[in-house]
Formats: C-alpha cells, structure tokens, sequence
C-alpha cells in the first residue's frame, strides 16, 4: 500500500490469554501453559495475529500474578520455562506471535529484590522501593501517619507500615505488590535486561501493566481527599508523571530500537489523555507503539466502578470518537472492550439474554471498524457473560474481596454492596473459558479455581464452532476482512450520527473506497436519517440474514456495514 506507514501490529488481531482461566492440562484446577498449547487450534481457527499473555511468571498469586516475584521463570502452577518456550515455538510455527505482560511498576514482596530492601534501612537496594518515615509529628501505626494521604487502588491507604524499621514502603496496589523506584537507575538497568532476555527467547513484544505510574512526582505530595476520607486521590504525583516519558524512551533505545521493528508493544495507562496518548504512541518519539486508555471503560461509572451507571451511547461515542481523532495524524490507538479487568461486555452493553448473539456481534462489528487495533479478551469470541455470584465467599479477586470488606466494615449492607460490585466486578472476566458442555465445560477434569459460569452447557467454543451464525464465526469474519481490507487499517474516521441516542454510525474512507458501519444498541427498531447518500450502497458484513438499515432502519441490536467506491 503506497504512501501509507504501516507497522506489522497496525492490521494485527491480539488476542489476550488469562492463563488461570484458559485450560487446565494437568487436573490441579488452574489453567496453565499446556493448557494454551493444546487449544492452539482455537486461536489459528480465529485467525488471531499476537497472543498475549498475562502474567506466568513465578508469583504468590497475591493478585493472581500481577504480582511478580521471580520475573525470569514460570510459576510452577503454570508449567515449567521448557514448557513457555514450546508454546512461543508453536505459536510462531503457526504464523502468529506472542507477547508477555511486563508488571514493572510493582514487584510481590516476595521478590528478593524487596527482601532484600527490606531487611535494612542501609540495605544496597533499600531505594529500590518508596521507603519513608511516619508523617512528621506522627508515631507510626497511627491512622493518617502514612507519609501521603495516597489510597490504594485496592482500598486502603498506599503505604504498609514496615515493623522492623518503623518506615512505610509505597504500593498503589496490594500491600504485597510494592512499588519499584525508578528513579533509581540499577532498578531500570535490571528491567531492561530482564526484557532482553525475554525478547532472545522469541518473545515478540510487551503488554506493560499500568507502565504510566513508574513515575512519581519525588516530593511525594498528599491528594485531594476521597469522599468522606481518610484517604485522598493522588494520582496526580504518579499518572504520567515528570520522567515517565524520559523512562519510556530510555527502554525503547535499551530494549527495542535495535530489533527491526520486530517486536509490539503496548502500554496500559488508566487515566491517560489523548495528548499523552499521542506523544506515547508518536513513533518519531520512540515510546511506544500503543497505548490502553480507560476512558471508554470508565463512560458508566458513576462515582468509581462500584457505583454503576447505565450506558449512555452519545458519550461512548464523544470518546471513542475523540481518541479516533486525537490519533488519527499520529500514534496509533488499541481497540478494547474487554480484558480480564473489565466485565464481559455483552451483559455490559449488549442483551446477554434474548439476544446475546445479535448484541456480541454488532458490538464486536463496532469496535473491530474503528482505526487501531483490536485486542480480543477469551470467550468474547463465545460472547462469555458476567457470572451471577451470590455470596462474597464465591470471589476470588483481590479487588472486590478488598472493597467488600472495606465497606461492609464502614457499615454498608452487605447485601447492597454484592448487588453494586456485580456488574462491575473483575470475576466476571476471570470464570473459566466454556470449551464445551461437558463437566467444567472441559476446562479442567479437578475442581475450578474459581467456578465455572453455569451457562457454559449452551455458551460453548464447540456449540459456537458448529455454528456459522454463532459469535465466533463473526469474530473470524471480522478478523478477516481487517487482513483483506486496507481500508478497514488504514481508513481515515468520522463519527456519524454523534447525537443518536441508540445507534452507532461511522464511516472509514481510504480513497474513493468507502464503509458505512451501523450499529443498533437497543432493542427496538431504529430508523436511519441523514444517510440517503448511501442508498444503493453493497453490504459488506452483517449480523442479520437481510439487512437493509436505509429503507427499513436498523433491527434490534442489527449491524451492518455498507461499501462503496467513488
Ligand atoms: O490494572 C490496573 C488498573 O487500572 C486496574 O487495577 C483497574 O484500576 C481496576 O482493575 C479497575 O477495576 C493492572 C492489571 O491489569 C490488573 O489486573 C492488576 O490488578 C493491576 O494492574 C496491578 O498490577
């Protein structure tokens, strides 16, 4: 394609494995690493381009490997090194690639770096981690003696007091996953080597968990107070903060800029802005190659995720439609609706009843359109629902575990504070991927880690297979019209329709090719007005068998996408 910049990743597919939930090869209940390789086929038969992985590596599984404390090995619960490098063989034997979740920010605490700065205030790597004394004029242990009012992303304040030294250490997440100090160049000089060393194994790239927060602002200010306190918000001192685009640029020149543009990488940032956005992903900057923003996650959230909101289209669209834009000259944008932080977005946004299908599929038509490149979370491809727990005992999350006991401990009702995390809660990613209708839906032959969703006897990978109107052979449609389409990659974007309060409309235009792509998010026919001009135009994809959205309006949660050229 002449005149165009193109990166491999930029008409690639991603699709992320949760290796706890995936497949289960050896009977001990958590997914694992054999588990992957045996459903290879699965991922091949989608027609994926990169699997990424969350984290494997040696861990506590304090917040299920997102908590690092061997970054160089595979937990054993999930197989051995000899078993990841057969899986990054057999993933490249099948024209794929495969890339590692970098968790850089934090360590566990059973890391030996943290034992190690631990162990003494005059340790050699005690600054490899944020050690300060109790708020001045303050005894340590005493509630408000943290050095920041900071609250953890996991309830709580962000800083564990340590006995032994009387000192606090910083941790944005669990008080078992500390954060590193990156100002502190043998921390980062450790990290590059780890990821070189990763990359020489046939690695082809790094998903970078929250890689906007390794930069603290060093005076450590107190935030604004949440709520009705104690704590504040102080993510001002660590989103973005005064070297973290000096630090990317450091890693991209230790880590990347030699390797051809083989590799991929993208950076997990909540709270990031489009500028921001632009200035990681500008490849004349040398960061980044894309970034996960949260705006479109956080659209129905009301005071935070515990507190839901019902979708409102038109600012689902002001902020797609915004990053489309804000990127659209520079950088490159990702392109989510899932992940195993997020709930299924079929019971989110969709109809995860009546008309499941119908909803996945033209949710799935909408986001796949959009310019950037679309990450597939597992079972989305099955169009996988949240999970209807009853009781906090069934959640196995670190988060709304947290959360409930925090505030069923402020005295809320326990029962108000279940029906409020459910639609929201990060378990509902996290239930094991429905392979079949047979016990555990053939996810394990022991007993699940986390249950299993009991809808799995009718949502299946093998019911879906056997099924071309099913949301998998959609998916595979979609996947292959972006590898046969340059306009679907390359295709400049304008929203249509911005004020509609129930159905999304775009086109994508490369030249005098053109697609017009419709989305209806309701249950309830909707007319089209103000697109007469693309009467007559060919349907190119649709998920109902006789679309025809211009004369007839679109159908419950239709979608479908008109082309023309000239
Ligand atoms: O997530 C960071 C992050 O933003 C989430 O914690 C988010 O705030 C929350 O899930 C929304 O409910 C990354 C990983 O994706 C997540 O799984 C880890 O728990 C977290 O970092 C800490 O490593």
């Amino acid at each position: 394609m002449s005149g165009v910049e193109t990166r491999w990743w930029r008409d690639a597919v991603v699709y992320q494995i949760y290796p706890r939930s995936f497949a289960d090869s050896d009977g001990d209940g958590i997914g694992d690493v054999r588990g992957i390789l045996a459903h290879l086929g699965h991922l091949e038969a989608l027609g994926i381009d990169v699997v990424w992985l969350s984290p494997i590596y040696r861990s506590p599984q304090d917040d299920n490997g997102y908590d690092v404390s061997d970054y160089r090995d595979v937990d054993p619960m999930f197989g051995t090194l000899a078993d990841l490098d057969e899986l990054i063989a057999a993933v490249h034997d099948r024209g794929m690639k495969l890339v590692l979740d970098l968790v850089v920010n934090h360590t566990s605490d059973a890391h030996p770096w943290f034992m190690e700065s631990r162990s003494s205030p005059s340790a050699a790597k005690r600054d490899w981690y944020w050690w300060r004394p109790p708020r001045a004029g303050m005894a340590a242990g005493v509630p408000g003696a943290e050095p920041t009012n900071w609250r953890s992303f996991f309830s709580g304040p962000a800083w564990e007091l340590d006995d032994v030294s009387g000192e606090y250490y910083l941790h944005l997440f669990s008080r078992r996953q500390p954060d590193l100090n990156w100002e502190q160049p043998a921390v980062r000089a450790e990290v590059y080597s780890m990821m070189s060393w990763w990359l020489d194994r046939g690695v082809d790239g790094f998903r970078m968990d929250v890689i906007n927060m390794i930069s603290k602002d060093p005076d450590l200010p107190d935030g604004p107070v949440l709520g009705s306190g104690p704590y504040g918000d102080g993510s001002r001192a660590y989103l973005v903060g005064p070297r973290n685009h000096e630090f990317v640029q450091e890693m991209h020149r230790e880590v990347f800029a030699h390797r051809d543009g083989r590799t991929m990488t993208v950076g997990e940032m909540p709270g990031v802005s489009i500028e921001d956005g632009r200035l990681f992903t500008d490849p004349a900057r040398g960061e980044l190659d894309m970034v996960f923003q949260f705006e479109h996650v956080d659209v129905d959230h009301g005071s935070g995720k515990w507190d839901p909101r019902p979708l409102e289209l038109r600012d689902l669209k002001a902020t797609l439609g915004r990053w489309q834009a804000g990127l659209a000259d520079v950088g490159w944008n990702s392109l989510y609706w899932c992940n195993h932080d997020q709930p299924r977005v079929v019971s989110r946004w969709g109809d995860d009843g009546e008309h499941r299908i119908r909803s996945a599929t033209m949710l799935a038509t909408i986001l796949h359109l959009h310019r950037g490149t679309p990450y597939v979370y597992q079972g989305e491809e099955l169009g996988m629902t949240n999970v209807a727990f009853t009781s906090i005992e069934e959640f196995r999350d670190i988060e709304a575990r947290n959360h409930y006991a925090s505030a069923v401990g402020r005295g809320h009702d326990p029962a108000a504070v279940l029906t409020a995390m459910a639609p929201m809660h990060r378990d509902n990613a996290r239930t094991p991927m429905q392979w079949d209708d047979s016990p555990h839906a053939a996810f394990t032959t022991g007993t699940p880690w986390i249950a299993v969703n009991p809808n799995f006897t009718t949502i299946n990978g093998a019911a879906a297979r056997a099924d071309e109107a099913s949301v998998f052979h959609h998916y595979r449609r979609l996947i292959d019209l972006r590898h046969t389409s340059d306009v679907v990659v390359h295709g400049d974007f304008e929203m249509r329709l911005a004020d509609h309060p129930d159905v999304y409309a775009f086109t994508r235009t490369l030249g005098r090719e053109s697609l017009l792509v419709l989305g209806n998010f309701s249950a309830a026919v909707q007319p089209i007005d103000g697109l007469e001009d693309w009467a007559g135009a060919d349907v190119l994809l649709a998920n109902t068998p006789a679309p025809d959205p211009l004369r007839a309006g679109l159908a419950p949660w239709e979608a479908v996408v008109l082309r023309r050229v000239g």
